[in-house]
């Protein structure tokens, strides 16, 4: 089996590594990041994620190696970040491009370079090609977008389906092959454009679903409906599966990919377009919640509010374009003044105003606790709500004594 060298350890970079060296390839993890990779191997992983610091043990008894430096070799797998403007709503393929090329300093003659990097369509031909295209020696480029959920990657790593988009079914075999060691879902071979833009439908339609799921909660909302109820009863049906409202959609992939549809296709990407709009409401929405039930219950000192929450989602500790982030940035451009308290278990460094460190502190100090996040802390931990306010955006509490979307 080849030697792979993957470029940048991060959330896909690292659990992948891992697995390949697990099953018996030889990997050697490069990311520029110095403290990143002295944690490392000083045999710590660097973020929280369920089964990782296992598979990181078993990982190190194989053998891996990290390294600041890329290692000459006849197969890379790229999974750098690719930092998106929220303004322009364009990806920056910089560091893409400047791995690619530090690739083909190190690289041996027809060496194959698999770039996991979500891209927007058409990346991969028009900022990744011309680097390879400029120069002497003769490479592979592929395009195996990473599809695992930060929760369950290691699972999803292990069993989830994979796309190989390559020019010749010859490379994109090789590359099934080495993917193949450790993955047992099924690998389909296609070209870089189709999988380009099945990574991207893939997130556009889970963005979609949660919108509708979203604009059906503010419906239900108008006329005091259970939206979770009307959601649960539809989804009896065989062929009905709508997800759940909850306070935005956040993350790196969800709520960054259709927009890359929605840049490139403005005349035909518009329910894409409405969807992006209904989940980007809802932090305004949870806000406007907020505001009326602190009215109903005659709560005025908003700095007796908690929110719980500060991840994108339940049990990560991922805080990119978080919904409470959103909230607390719509907060603070709308002028308004609420001084809440912000409280979230897997944010140890200070991130927002009002943040606390300290569960049992955070609950003494508001009366009127926002769930934003469902981590499994606050789960196992109702019963400490009672006697507080609780406004519940992810369907945590059973009780019907809380307030809801
Ligand atoms: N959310 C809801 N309601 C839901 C489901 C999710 O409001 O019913 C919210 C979450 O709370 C979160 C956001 O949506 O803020 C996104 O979370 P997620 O769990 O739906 O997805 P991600 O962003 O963690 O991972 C997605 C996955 N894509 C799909 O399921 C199609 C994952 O498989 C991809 O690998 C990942 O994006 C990626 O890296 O692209």
């Amino acid at each position: 089996m080849k030697k792979v060298n993957v470029i940048g350890l991060g959330y896909i970079g690292l659990p992948t590594a891992l697995m390949l060296a697990s099953h018996g390839v030889e990997v050697v993890g490069t990311d520029y990041n110095q403290s990143l990779v002295q944690t490392l191997q000083a045999g710590k992983t660097t973020f929280e994620e369920k089964g990782l610091d296992e598979l990181f043990g078993h990982a190190l008894d194989a053998g891996i190696r990290f390294s600041n430096e890329y290692e000459t070799c006849g197969f890379y797998i790229v999974a750098v970040p690719t930092p998106y403007d929220p303004d322009t709503k364009q990806i920056d393929a910089s560091y893409v491009v400047n791995a690619v090329k530090t690739v083909l300093e190190h690289c041996e003659e027809e060496a194959i370079v698999v770039v996991e990097s979500t891209v927007s369509p058409g990346t991969m031909d028009r900022f990744v090609r011309p680097i390879v295209a400029a120069q002497k020696k003769h490479v592979h480029l592929v395009h195996a977008p990473e599809r695992i959920i930060p929760g369950n990657m290691v699972y999803e790593l292990l069993h989830n389906s994979r796309t190989i988009g390559a020019d010749s079914p010859e490379i994109a075999e090789q590359v099934g092959a080495v993917y193949s060691t450790f993955c047992e879902g099924e690998i389909v071979l296609t070209d870089i454009r189709t999988a380009e833009m099945t990574k991207v439908v893939e997130n556009t339609f889970r963005d979609i679903n949660i919108a509708f799921a979203n604009e059906l909660c503010k419906i239900c909302r108008r006329d005091n409906m259970d939206v979770n109820e009307i959601i649960r009863i539809a989804n009896k049906h065989p062929r009905v599966n709508i997800l759940s409202p909850g306070p935005g959609v956040g993350g790196h992939c969800i709520s960054v990919d259709p927009w890359f549809l929605v840049g490139d296709y403005p005349e035909e990407a518009k329910l894409i377009h409405q969807a992006r709009l209904v989940n980007d409401s809802m932090p305004a929405f949870v806000v406007e919640r907020i505001e009326s039930i602190a009215k109903e219950r005659g709560v005025s000192d908003f700095s007796r509010i908690g929110l719980y929450g500060l991840t994108y989602k339940e049990n990560v500790d991922d805080t990119r374009e978080s919904p409470t982030l959103q909230l607390l940035e719509h907060v603070k451009k709308s002028g308004k003044k609420m001084p809440f308290c912000v409280y979230d278990p897997y944010v140890t460094r200070d991130l927002v105003e009002g943040q606390m460190h300290d569960f049992d502190a955070f609950l003494d100090a508001v009366d009127f606790v926002v769930i934003l996040v469902a981590h499994q802390e606050i789960r196992d931990s109702l019963s400490r709500l009672n006697g507080k306010i609780v406004l519940d955006t992810r369907r945590v509490c059973e009780d019907d004594s809380v307030y809801r979307l």
